[in-house]
């Protein structure tokens, strides 16, 4: 007790002097914390939260929109999400759109991220027919929006793609990549002169694997075929956006175009080399994949994945390899064709080599041949697949300056599910760790412009259904209309935006 007095007063002294560094330190026998200092960003930093069409609008079939996969999918399979449910009504931001700006406002963010459904705006799936309601509504969103001056950073594509195109092949379809040209110009040309930035994708890596060989919709059971087939063609599609906004918008709009990908940190398991291979083949694999062809120096996919899926697909007879490959042509316009990297960060995985031989089953998690663990001692959360470990955030933009030659990157996703209620320590603490490292990042040199916090609220979050809560604002789904409260994190993001400082931790907390 003595010593922990003793560190208590020698805190206070040290904790009030320490301005410019920061310092973490537990003394785990007195169960004592002493704080960090107070750590700043950039004037020209930026900070936004985000929202995806799906998971928040509900109205599915309000006003001319038609149904996407997802309506199709949880509609079918209802037994399949967690809890049963769907987003038919979710957040129902379609109707109280006004109340989220209101919140943004009261955060103090200076953007918004959120997609647009396609399938509101052009309900036959093509740009034949414009959905007169589906554009009075993201008009209006963006007009509201531009009154408080938060600036929309707006999504094409986060998952939701109308049923009609599935029907055709989906993302496994070519056509698909002159298809969503068509839409992405619509878009250029309907609000080109209201939105400065646009993603053309969230997270291929998420929708063409967990899709097509995964649970998620459109439910496709195809994993090491559909998954590259989508991949191939997402990244066809991009390509063909970028050229195309170059050709006929960009000079007029000055607005900039991004794609968002996922990266979870890949930490080798152990310092041997097979296991430092193996964390690099992942990183590869899941983020090298999307970021290669559009980023590197050469495009083309990485060479390691090349590699692998063209030894196993030969060694599975089959007559060409299972990773389609991409003309002299394809190569070049892909290449170069983002203003930025929006970059989604979530947690780490220890990576080893997978004792497990891929068989004659094709399977994407074969040919990356890396199995991913977690520590059991890295603090959970209400995801599984979340464990909050900061320091892998630091990793993570490190090697993506290094590999990609330092691009301009935008955090469009990091956040955290918390148990349901407002006092939600754990999400504060969450923001307050990924943002030191994040700012330790910046301070190893990476480009880093703006910060997403996923979610503004809680929302319907896939195959959790409404199980998992990512807001920072609660809400109740019982109450007729969706009431919105804010958590202690939104007090806390609120500080952290108006001033671009992380607070100093003031309060010694001690362990019970
Ligand atoms: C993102 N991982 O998905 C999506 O873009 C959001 O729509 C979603 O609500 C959010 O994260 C929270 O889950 C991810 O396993 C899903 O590392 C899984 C991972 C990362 C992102």
């Amino acid at each position: 007790m003595a010593s922990s007095k003793m560190a208590l007063k020698l805190c206070l002294i040290f904790c009030i002097i320490s301005t410019s560094t920061s310092y973490s330190y537990e003394d785990t026998q007195t169960s004592l914390f002493i704080a960090q200092a107070r750590q700043c960003f950039p004037k020209h930093f930026l900070f936004g939260v985000a929202t995806a069409s799906y998971q928040t609008e509900g109205a599915w079939n309000t006003s001319g929109k038609s149904e996407s996969i997802w309506d199709r999918y949880t509609h079918k399979f209802p037994d399949r999400v967690f809890d049963h449910n769907n987003g038919d009504t979710a957040d129902d931001s379609y109707h109280l759109f006004r109340k989220d700006v209101k919140l943004m406002k009261d955060i103090g963010v200076q953007f918004y991220r959120f997609s647009v459904s396609w399938t509101r705006l052009l309900p036959s799936g093509f740009s034949n027919i414009v959905n007169p309601a589906g554009v009075r509504f993201y008009t209006e969103l963006i007009d509201e929006l531009h009154k408080f001056d938060i600036q929309p950073l707006v999504t094409m594509y986060h998952w939701d793609l109308p049923q009609t195109l599935q029907e055709l092949g989906g993302w496994t379809n070519p056509l698909i990549a002159d298809y969503f040209v068509d839409y992405a110009r619509m878009l250029f040309k309907t609000f080109g002169h209201k939105v400065k930035s646009w993603i053309t994708f969230n997270e291929p890596l998420t929708f063409c694997r967990e899709g097509y060989g995964g649970d998620d919709a459109p439910g496709g059971r195809s994993s090491g075929l559909e998954t590259y087939m989508c991949g191939h063609n997402v990244l066809r599609a991009h390509g063909m956006v970028y050229r195309m906004f170059e050709k006929e918008f960009k000079n007029n709009t000055g607005a900039t175009v991004g794609i968002s990908l996922d990266l979870a940190w890949m930490e080798p398991a152990t310092t041997s080399v097979e296991d430092r291979n193996a964390a690099e083949t992942a990183r590869q694999f899941v983020f090298g994949w999307f970021a290669n062809p559009i980023f590197s120096k050469k495009g083309d996919y990485p060479k390691v994945m090349r590699q692998r899926i063209d030894e196993i697909s030969h060694r599975q007879h089959f007559p060409r390899s299972r990773l389609p490959k991409f003309t002299k042509e394809e190569i070049e316009f892909i290449k170069g064709s983002a203003d930025f990297l929006g970059l989604n960060h979530y947690t780490t995985y220890l990576a080893s080599k997978s004792s497990v031989r891929p068989n004659m089953e094709p399977s994407f998690d074969a040919d990356m041949g890396v199995a991913l663990t977690q520590k059991p001692d890295w603090p959970k959360t209400n995801s599984t697949w979340l464990k909050v470990v900061p320091w892998g955030f630091r990793k993570t933009l490190n090697w993506v300056k290094n590999t990609f030659d330092n691009p301009i990157v935008v955090i469009t996703e990091n956040g955290v599910s918390t148990e349901p209620g407002l006092r939600d320590t754990k999400r504060v603490k969450y923001i307050d760790s990924y943002l030191r490292s994040l700012l330790a990042a910046m301070k190893d040199g990476c480009n880093v412009l703006g910060y997403t916090h996923w979610s503004l609220l809680d929302n319907f979050e896939w195959m959790r259904g409404y199980s998992e809560r990512f807001g920072l604002y609660e809400v109740d789904y019982t109450s007729p209309n969706k009431t919105r409260s804010p958590r202690l994190s939104a007090t806390f993001y609120s500080k952290i935006v108006r001033s671009k400082c992380i607070p100093a931790q003031k309060k010694l907390i001690f362990k019970p």
